[in-house]
């Protein structure tokens, strides 16, 4: 266990640095107020100019495209920036995605911590908007293939946020849904906190997604769900013994009318609540 726990934290340690130092010459180094020096935290600004080490670009559904660029940032000069998406139908399946990947360190664990500040622009979608999921291989399984991952979700439908539990995708269904009654803030930055227990103590199941805005914990007046066609059996939150990848940018499941922007900055994510910090 010894050992286990200390190439964990070397492995940790390298990728941490490979993602968070690169604080140019002149420029003042992140501190801890982003979650960039949080212990154990992975945590990209975006500063690189370009999409950072480690993240591979994964969907790519019709019009707009997600890059990183310096029309907008919550912090420094540059945001990861989902840029015009559009396409498809309100109320139809289908809809504009552009994603990226990042593998997380091995040994990373069942629980998932994230932080991200996020700005969104003209009008509030009434699509389901995925904005990051992680991902983990069913109890039991040698299977590590994307696909094959049960999966967490931080979102907004019908303008408000919303978190999901999801079994493997496609289809990601039957699934968990928790719609919120805080509408998605828009023509501002907010900051989006999650927790993703996948072990959740000696339950049963994996834990309810929870999700903050901007410090303060949703309530979720609607939690149903949601399959097609729809499902009679309950949704059995499979528990995690690792996570293995996250995925974030925007992904509209239904169609987008509205050409709409999104940025998003300050993205972190550790074992632990890394917080909203200051500024
Ligand atoms: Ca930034």
């Amino acid at each position: 266990m010894r050992i286990r726990v200390a190439m964990w934290s070397s492995m940790w340690f390298l990728a941490f640095t490979g993602a968070c130092a690169h604080g140019g010459a002149g420029r003042e180094r992140v501190t801890a107020a982003t979650g960039c020096a949080a212990s154990g935290a992975l945590c990209w600004d975006f500063e690189e100019g370009t999409l950072p080490a480690g993240w591979t670009p994964y969907r790519d559904e019709f019009s707009g495209q997600l890059l990183v660029d310096d029309s907008r940032a919550r912090r420094g000069r540059y945001a990861l920036h989902a840029s015009q998406l559009v396409g498809g139908k309100e109320g139809s399946q289908g809809g504009p995605k552009k994603t990226v990947r990042f593998n997380l360190p091995a040994g990373f664990g069942p629980v998932l911590w994230g932080r991200v500040w996020v700005y969104a622009t003209p009008a509030r979608p009434v699509s389901h908007a995925g904005l990051f999921n992680a991902r983990y291989p069913r109890p039991g399984s040698s299977e590590r293939a994307f696909e094959t991952l049960d999966w967490y979700e931080v979102a907004t439908f019908q303008q408000k946020y919303m978190a999901i539990w999801h079994p493997p995708e496609p289809p990601g269904f039957p699934e968990w849904v928790q719609v919120s009654g805080t509408p998605l803030v828009l023509d501002a930055w907010a900051c989006l906190e999650w927790q993703f227990d996948g072990a959740n103590g000696d339950n049963p199941e994996a834990a309810e997604p929870r999700v903050w805005l901007d410090g303060v914990e949703l309530e979720w007046p609607e939690r149903f769900v949601f399959s097609d066609p729809p499902a009679t059996a309950p949704v059995v939150r499979e528990k995690a013994t690792d996570f293995t990848v996250v995925e974030t940018g925007v992904f509209l499941y239904q169609g987008l009318s509205v050409p709409t922007d999104w940025w998003l900055d300050d993205l972190a994510i550790g074992r632990q609540r890394i917080g909203c910090g200051e500024g």
